[in-house]
């Protein structure tokens, strides 16, 4: 079967006359082979640097030896066991992360959207448990322009019509407040609230970073008005802005800390909600699950993941090679750059809508040989693999100049 894959070109494997894949997304046409660090291989065997590292779920760059190891090592062993008895992997990857976190208890979980939902339901609980919340009543407050996932409900509170629209009826008990708008949100919050759930960054919105003092706002806003602070570092978190979570940037920490991506090391998917246990605690057997979540190779993975994060030297090339970044971007505004927002190795890059959509920016940078993808209107995210070195970075960015600087 492999070999027959590889004999057909991109050019076949693109285009079906009777497609048998849901026409969910739309791939830039680069078929993907195999990879290694920060670089991909295509089917015709051309080399492209992976500017987007699969949305931070490769942080560590594509089979790190590292996380590929513990994988291979685990196959070897025991893959699954489902929740219904003890496997030898677990404990000691919840304990690895809490300890990464400073939060004392883990609930595993697989997707993002799955995190977002356990967060939600530890949150609604919590509200009755603890708060005393009447039945039914409790309401989370969320940002406008937010990205959490695409369950039913999670896409009730997006605001992003394209997310959304043909998928009600929605779930009742979300309120929508402008993101960085501290005041929207003291209004919003009230005795029903369970929590507030933001991202410390906003991704998908465009790499959008609140003002310095929104965080510990968010905080201690929270705290006056007793109700939790979820954050979704999904695709903040894990070394990508130059810290273990972003919230450490205004070193805040939240009541709820949900991680997923790179927490699968690229291999598996893994996720998880981090809080400590007067909040988690709230969950009794038999009260939410999952088949997968906690499985003993995601486990394993999970376990080198933190590891890696452990030893520092991620947050530090975020932090170093992020530098390299904004001034590399900097040097740009102006020459086909209208703006751009940055932290770590993660950026959000308004382009001039007169040079293209963010789309067709992306494909010109594919021709590059440079892997990104476009977020709304004209703007493209760069998050490349924590791994990448500094001349290929400076490579990258030598490409976009040419790509913008071409026109049309
Ligand atoms: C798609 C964006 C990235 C996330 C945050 C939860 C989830 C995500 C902050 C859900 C997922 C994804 C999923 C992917 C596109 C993508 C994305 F463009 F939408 F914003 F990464 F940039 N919280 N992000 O960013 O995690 O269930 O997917 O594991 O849906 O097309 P998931």
């Amino acid at each position: 079967m492999t070999a027959a894959v590889r004999t057909r070109s991109s050019a076949e494997l693109i285009s079906a006359e009777k497609p048998v894949l849901a026409h969910n997304y739309h791939p830039l046409p680069v078929v993907v082979a195999r990879a290694e660090g920060a670089f991909v291989e295509d089917v015709e065997g051309r080399r492209y640097l992976d500017m987007l590292a699969g949305y931070s779920a490769l942080n560590f760059g594509h089979r790190h030896p590292a996380l590929i190891a513990a994988a291979h090592q685990q196959l070897e062993r025991l893959t699954l066991t489902s929740r219904a008895f003890h496997n030898d992997r677990l404990a000691g990857f919840a304990e690895r992360l809490a300890g990464l976190t400073g939060l004392d208890m883990v609930l595993p979980m697989n997707t993002g959207a799955e995190a977002v939902e356990s967060g939600i339901k530890v949150a609604r609980k919590w509200a009755y448990d603890v708060k005393g919340v009447p039945a039914d009543q409790a309401t989370i407050v969320v940002a406008a322009g937010n990205f959490h996932g695409r369950t039913t409900t999670i896409v009730s509170f997006s605001t992003d019509e394209e997310a959304r629209a043909g998928f009600g009826p929605f779930t009742p008990g979300f309120r929508i407040v402008p993101y960085n708008d501290l005041t929207a949100l003291e209004a919003a919050v009230d005795e029903t609230t369970a929590a507030v759930l933001i991202e410390p960054i906003q991704g998908e919105a465009g790499v959008i970073i609140p003002d310095d003092g929104y965080l510990v706002g968010v905080r201690e806003l929270t705290r006056r008005a007793n109700c939790l602070f979820i954050a979704d570092e999904i695709q903040s978190g894990l070394g990508r802005t130059g810290h273990t979570l972003a919230v450490e940037h205004e070193m805040v920490v939240p009541d709820v800390v949900l991680l997923g991506k790179a927490l699968g090391g690229g291999i598996v998917p893994v996720s998880a909600v981090l809080a400590n246990r007067d909040v988690l605690g709230v969950l009794h057997p038999g009260e939410h699950g999952s088949t997968f979540g906690g499985n003993p190779l995601a486990a394993a993975v999970g376990t080198a993941v933190v590891e890696l994060l452990e030893t520092g030297e991620f947050q530090r090339r975020a932090t170093e090679l992020g530098a390299v970044l904004r001034d590399g971007l900097a040097g740009l505004v102006g020459h086909g750059v209208v703006g751009f927002r940055a932290r770590g190795l993660w950026a959000g890059v308004d382009v001039d809508p007169a040079l293209g959509t963010g789309r067709e920016v992306s494909a010109r940078l594919m021709r590059e040989g440079i892997l990104v993808k476009d977020t709304h209107g004209s703007t493209i995210r760069l998050a490349p693999p924590l791994t990448i070195t500094e001349e290929e970075l400076v490579a990258a960015l030598g490409s976009l100049a040419k790509v913008l600087g071409s026109g049309a």
